[in-house]
């Protein structure tokens, strides 16, 4: 999908190493925690000489950490409006506290666990935010009646064939009758997000 976005010209992706803003001869971009402990802590220098020549008018700044806001559908949705967003993938014990306190707009988690690298963290909001860009997915419908944009979880579907096993699909999708359809969808979302998601409701 990423690929495509960018193939029809509606995404322009780029990765850039902050190694290349590193100043110093071994190009360092983290360094010991003040304080002690271990691990490494990333160096603000790099980011912020980054951040001067990728920023531009009405850039947004993003912070991929395990601490941030967490990420859901109507951040994605609210993401997707922007002309332009750079994200700081945060490596090792974190990232220096001035880079969120001073150079960042939002800081973002993608959910309640631990990654090592804040770059798998970029791809998956990366995905959602690039899929909600119009003329991204093929059928602009689909976007409009995903799990969670619609605040429930999504019904379930079903192709051929009619049995399998013993095991068949749902007579009324067979009906043709679609308003008979349309509600035995909504009452299946209502039921699977009360059992599952009741947050949701
Ligand atoms: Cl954004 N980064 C890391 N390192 N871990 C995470 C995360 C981000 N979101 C959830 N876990």
């Amino acid at each position: 999908m990423l690929k495509r976005a960018q193939e029809k010209g509606l995404a322009i992706l780029e990765a850039v190493d902050l190694r290349s803003w590193a100043v110093d001869t071994h190009r360092t971009t983290a360094d010991a925690p003040y304080g002690g402990g271990p691990g490494m802590v990333m160096k603000i220098e790099p980011i912020a000489r980054a951040l001067g020549t990728l920023r531009g008018e009405g850039t947004r700044v993003l912070l991929m950490t395990p601490q941030g806001r967490r990420f859901n559908q109507r951040m994605a949705e609210t993401y997707s409006r922007e002309s332009h967003l750079i994200l700081i993938c945060g490596h090792y014990e974190g990232v220096d506290q001035r880079v969120a306190d001073h150079l960042v707009d939002d800081e973002v988690s993608i959910g309640d666990y631990v990654l090592t690298n804040g770059a798998l963290a970029a791809l998956v909001f990366t995905d959602a935010v690039v899929r909600l860009i119009p003329g991204v997915l093929g059928d602009a419908a689909s976007a409009a009646q995903d799990s969670f944009s619609t605040g429930l979880l999504d019904h379930p579907h079903y192709t051929r064939p009619e049995n399998f096993n013993g095991w068949r699909v749902p007579e009324v999708l067979l009906s043709g009758n679609h308003a008979a359809i349309e509600a035995w969808r909504r009452k299946r979302a209502l039921e699977l997000t009360r059992q599952r998601r009741p947050d949701l409701i």
